[in-house]
């Protein structure tokens, strides 16, 4: 082929290896309602060249609360993630992949797999400890976001709730950091940082919906009798 025929396409370049295998997952390619229309690579979903074109597809966002001290599980994206590095954000984010468990719509118990599947994946949370039963699905936020000139988001994304005592072995090319925050820390570490230090959707997240879901989790929790010394 002549020279003008040949397209380079450098937007893995550079990139960590394993993240770069990781653009071959297959996502859940949606249309603006949610409904399934095929399956597209990792890659092909998060290049703003497609976003900009009106390609869409699902997500999930875990936020996991510890049970004693209700407090929230944040995690450092690794400097290796090809999209948003170094970024502070939710307990774990991914996709659904278009595999036959996680395609499954009721009760949202694919959007459930992959938030277990990740959990232990990013943060080495054993599948145990996150029962699929316990996520609460709160909504779907319909969002787009652009992370530099080359990537970015543009996603149906669920929103999963989960309480539950977890164990952590972070897998360091996911996660280089992990903190445990209670609402006033959330607020103080998100005035303390620049507002680039925080992945987009989490922001957006943390403003239209997060404090007043956690203050009812905390409420309930508080009002839960201690176990074995109320009468039923
Ligand atoms: C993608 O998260 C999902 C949302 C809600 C932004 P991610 O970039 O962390 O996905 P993965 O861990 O699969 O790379
Ligand atoms: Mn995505």
């Amino acid at each position: 082929a002549s020279a003008s025929t040949i397209t380079l396409d450098s937007s893995l370049a550079g990139h960590d290896e394993e993240q770069i295998r990781l653009m071959e997952e297959r996502c859940i390619v949606t249309d603006t309602d949610d409904n399934y229309l095929r399956d597209g690579s990792k890659k092909e979903c998060h290049l703003m060249a497609n976003i900009n074109k009106g390609l869409l597809h699902r997500a999930f966002s875990v936020f996991l609360f510890d049970p004693v001290s209700g407090k929230l599980l944040l995690q450092r994206r690794a400097p290796e993630k090809i999209t948003f590095p170094n970024m502070w954000t939710n307990t774990c984010c991914s996709h659904p992949l278009a595999i036959k468990g996680e395609l499954e719509e009721t009760a949202q118990i694919g959007v459930r797999r992959a938030a277990q599947r990740k959990l232990d994946h990013e943060l080495g949370i054993p599948a145990a400890q996150v029962p699929l039963d316990d996520f609460q699905y709160l909504t779907r936020i319909h969002y787009l976001a652009p992370g530099d000139e080359t990537w970015g988001e543009h996603e149906i994304d669920y929103i999963l709730f989960i309480t539950a005592q977890v164990t952590l072995k972070p897998s360091m090319n996911e996660v280089c950091d992990v903190k445990w925050v209670s609402p006033e820390e959330l607020k103080a570490l998100m005035t303390e940082l620049d507002p680039e230090a925080f992945t987009p959707w989490f922001k957006l997240i943390v403003e239209k919906f997060l404090f007043p879901w956690w203050a009812e989790l905390l409420q309930r929790r508080t009002s839960k009798p201690v176990s074995g010394t109320a009468a039923s």
